[in-house]
């Protein structure tokens, strides 16, 4: 459901999510929001809802026949309404969803009742985006944009000088860079020679056995993925079958695989077995960390002198030595500056290609044309009307 859509019916969404519990909490909002409420909630005594003030709650009933026994509250606030606490079955919840429908209420998501609360389509966004965010972390980041980070620097940008615009601009658009993995997050695939304990690495990291290992060289023909994180980036993980002349079909075809999915990383670990002979003259392509593994068992070779300055770590997934750093080098490596926190950082697509015609148009020396492609993207008004401007959280 995409925020801020105008429609001059209520809304509705049940704020709880799915699954059986002792309440639920369902609210109605928008235009007529009050008036569907008041006649879909029967009072046990007393007024209807709309002569009741706001924050008092009520106690009634609501839904066809005998209906659930619910506490309703009438908000204040934006984007105001009604809250409904109902009991948490799932045959409680559609009564009452039922009964709102039935006064004329649109049923949305959850994410929709606070893009409502904003004429900020970025704000609008950040909420949706929050929703989805896979880590603390990226949360944090999107929070700071869904309380008006990211608005409020691109409102300060259309006053700012043309040489403080240019270089604030280019920060923007670099941050857009892990913006735009807060929510998707980030690929690194597992490849090496088959045996060299790529996908005993997989499950360290991992803390389970979700790959097969195995001491036959070419069990792994096909890519298992697991998500995780690093340093609280989300990363999918990729192990993949081992490069090498494949005789069979089936681990040829993992072995195809497997150069393809190199092809679409974020980041290869190349791992080399460290305690037998180093035959592996692969060529990194892009990003590459090395990985020495094996570390428990005697060195055949040492990495610092046959690496030269290539970057290594060197891990033992039998004793889990070496996983912590992999880890952060996993982290600095995709990440090299994470923004410091209350850092507007754009965070969708529309965002980063406003952001990188603003800077274009400012290039071919049309500061107007810059201007209105940043100011395009705040609120009509700025700040917006009613002064209900998100603040900083304090
Ligand atoms: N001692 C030791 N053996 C390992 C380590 N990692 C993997 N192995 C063993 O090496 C063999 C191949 O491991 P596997 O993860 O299947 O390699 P892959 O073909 O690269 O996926 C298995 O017998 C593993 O138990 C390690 O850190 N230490
Ligand atoms: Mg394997």
């Amino acid at each position: 459901m995409r925020a801020n859509e105008p429609a001059n019916r209520p809304m509705a969404c049940v704020l709880t999510p799915t699954g059986r519990g002792a309440v639920a909490v369902v609210r109605v909002w928008g235009p007529g929001a009050l008036d569907a409420a008041d006649a879909a909630f029967r009072p046990a005594s007393g007024q209807g809802l709309a002569a009741t003030p706001p924050r008092r709650p009520r106690f009634g009933r609501l839904g066809a026949g005998l209906g659930d026994e619910v506490v309703a509250v009438v908000l204040d606030g934006e984007p105001g309404g009604v809250e409904i606490q109902c009991h948490g079955g799932s045959a409680a919840i559609a009564m009452v969803v039922e009964a709102l429908q039935g006064e004329g209420a649109r049923i949305v998501e959850p994410e929709a009742i606070l893009a409502a609360s904003t004429p900020s389509p970025i704000v609008a966004s950040a909420w949706e985006d929050l929703a989805q965010a896979p880590t603390l972390r990226t949360a944090e980041i999107l929070l700071e944009q869904a309380q008006g980070a990211l608005d409020r620097e691109i409102a300060d940008l259309i006053g700012a000088g043309d040489r403080d615009l240019a270089s604030r601009l280019e920060t923007l658009i670099d941050r857009a860079r892990v913006g735009l993995r807060l929510v998707g997050g980030w690929r690194v695939v597992i490849a090496g020679r088959p045996n060299v304990g790529k996908s005993r690495l997989l499950n360290a990291m991992a803390g389970y056995a979700r790959a097969i290992v195995s001491p036959t060289p070419g069990t792994t023909r096909d890519a298992v993925t697991i998500r995780t994180a690093f340093d609280g980036w989300p990363v999918e993980l990729v192990d993949t079958a081992g490069v090498r002349e494949a005789e069979d079909l089936v681990e040829r075809s993992g072995v195809e695989r497997a150069l393809r999915e190199r092809a679409r990383a974020d980041l290869t670990l190349h791992v080399l077995d460290r305690s037998g002979p180093l035959d592996d003259r692969a060529e990194p392509t892009g990003p590459t960390l090395i990985v020495a593994s094996k570390a428990d068992l005697p060195a055949a070779w040492e990495p610092a002198e046959v690496l030269g300055t290539a970057p290594f770590v060197v891990v033992s997934a039998e004793s889990g030595t070496g996983l912590d750093d992999l880890g952060a080098a996993i982290a600095r490596t995709l990440v090299p500056a994470p923004p410091v926190p209350g850092a507007a950082v754009p965070f969708r697509a529309e965002q980063l290609a406003a952001l990188t015609a603003a800077r274009a148009a400012l290039e071919s020396g049309d500061r107007r044309a810059a201007e209105q492609t940043l100011r395009a993207m705040l609120p009509t008004s700025f700040p917006p009307g009613g002064g209900r401007w998100p603040v900083r959280a304090g």
